[in-house]
């Protein structure tokens, strides 16, 4: 492909002007989970266990995949107390100014009531309610992830749900992250299990006489959690926040953005896993360079080297014509993150059409909001942001609507209501507001 100016490097590098369309989604595609039936299968055949045999068959899995034979799957006060005692001041702080951060952010973020006179004597409204019943999953596979205990229990409380369950993987020793379990305390979780992967999912959505079932199921995972979630929504189980998949980060970065600054950004990404998806786009040749330069230095000193490696080596670095392409493409692509690093960059706002979360100039990596501006870091990937958006306090909420016509409303409406339901032929329906109008009670 002549529009491969340079394939040796630490990522691809393609010019988006020399590609024909075909070969412009190719460049797009999302590299996909290996082995999909296979992973489905032994998905299922989880969720059936569980189904069929709850908290023993929950027990074996757990002993199967996560090495550990558990008594009793929930946390208790002892192992939070000892949490407590185990995790830093300096982290159990810092966790604690974020979770207000996200709270301060999420809160004026949930759905509003109100109620409109659609007619003289006729008024809808809308009621709010919290989800009653509500599941988190909080990962920790390649790393525990306690700012997702924040990230998911901070909206949850806010919405005022009744029942909170955390779920989180057990460790070898059978306890439970510490850190996890602090940043799930400070949210106010309700209650907290060691199950991992599609075991905690299934369990969460299907109810064992120690887990209690959920309406909703919430939180990032690996292949294995996104297809349980996948499945057991598919069968009416549960309700999901989000079609989740491997985390991705599309940076747009003019000829005055600092290399360094973009190379570390997308590392930062890359070091999730090695299914994460890097793009880099910019309308400067050198600057595409100086990342690359960039990259390969700020790898040599990453512990994560390896699975960044492996990200990147599937990802893009694009050189645009202009900024506007740049943003085409973007649009099309739909990234869980974007960020902007750009001279102007509130400016170029109105152009997104769809990305989970935008990150504003030099000075706003996406590691910001990660962890502590405040926004949401559980967001649509893999092209979802077309459609989704990010968990908020509307996520852990339903909306119910009223109406209610006195005779003078249903005077004014109801032969609207007669005329369609003659024409659907439905005559019970015309009936029901017939008898109610005036003519027929005179
Ligand atoms: N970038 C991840 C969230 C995360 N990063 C948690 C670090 N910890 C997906 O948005
Ligand atoms: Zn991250």
């Amino acid at each position: 492909m002549n529009a491969c100016v340079d394939t040796a490097g630490i990522a691809q590098r393609v010019r988006w002007s020399a590609l024909d369309n075909a070969e412009r989604l190719r460049v797009l595609q999302r590299p996909g989970r290996d082995g999909a039936p296979a992973l489905a299968q032994s998905v299922a055949a989880i969720v059936d266990d569980v189904r069929r045999d709850g908290d023993a068959a929950l027990r074996a899995i757990t002993a199967r995949l996560d090495g550990v034979e558990l008594q009793a799957f929930e946390v208790g006060e002892a192992e939070f107390a000892a949490a407590e005692a185990m995790v830093p001041v300096a982290l159990r702080e810092a966790m604690a100014r974020a979770a207000a951060r996200i709270e301060a952010f999420h809160a004026p973020g949930g759905l509003q009531e109100y109620s409109v006179e659609t007619a003289p004597g006729v008024v809808c409204e809308r009621l709010v309610r919290p989800i009653a019943r509500v599941g988190l999953y909080v990962p920790a596979g390649s790393a525990p992830l306690p700012s997702t205990a924040l990230m998911l229990g901070v909206p949850a409380r806010l919405a005022g749900c009744a029942q909170v369950v955390l779920c989180t993987p057990p460790r070898r020793d059978g306890s439970a992250d510490p850190a996890v379990l602090v940043a799930a305390r400070m949210t106010g979780v309700h209650r907290v299990f060691k199950l991992g992967g599609a075991q905690a999912i299934a369990a969460l959505a299907l109810g064992t006489a120690e887990v209690p079932a959920c309406d909703k199921v919430f939180g990032p995972g690996n292949a294995w959690v996104t297809e349980a979630k996948r499945q057991l929504a598919q069968a009416g189980d549960v309700a999901i926040d989000l079609p989740a998949g491997p985390s991705e980060v599309l940076v747009i970065a003019d000829a005055g953005a600092d290399a360094e600054f973009v190379a570390a950004d997308l590392l930062s990404q890359a070091e999730h896993g090695p299914d994460s998806q890097v793009l880099l786009v910019s309308d400067a040749p050198a600057l595409l360079a100086a990342v690359e330069a960039a990259l390969a230095r700020q790898l040599e000193a990453l512990p994560r080297a390896d699975i960044a490696r492996q990200a990147l080596q599937r990802s893009r670095l694009v050189e645009v014509e202009d900024l506007e392409d740049a943003f085409a493409l973007s649009n099309l692509y739909a990234p869980e993150h974007m960020i902007l690093a750009l001279r102007e960059p509130r400016r170029w706002l109105g152009r997104v059409t769809s990305a989970g979360s935008i990150f504003l100039g030099d000075h706003t990596p996406e590691a910001l909001g990660d962890y502590c501006s405040g926004t949401n870091h559980v967001l649509p990937t893999d092209g979802a942001a077309h459609a989704w958006s990010g968990v908020s306090v509307a996520a852990f909420q339903k909306t119910i609507s009223v109406q209610a016509a006195t005779p003078a409303g249903i005077a004014a409406i109801g032969p609207d209501a007669v005329t369609i339901a003659a024409a659907e032929g439905l005559e019970a329906h015309a009936n029901a507001v017939r008898l109610r109008l005036p003519e027929a009670r005179a």
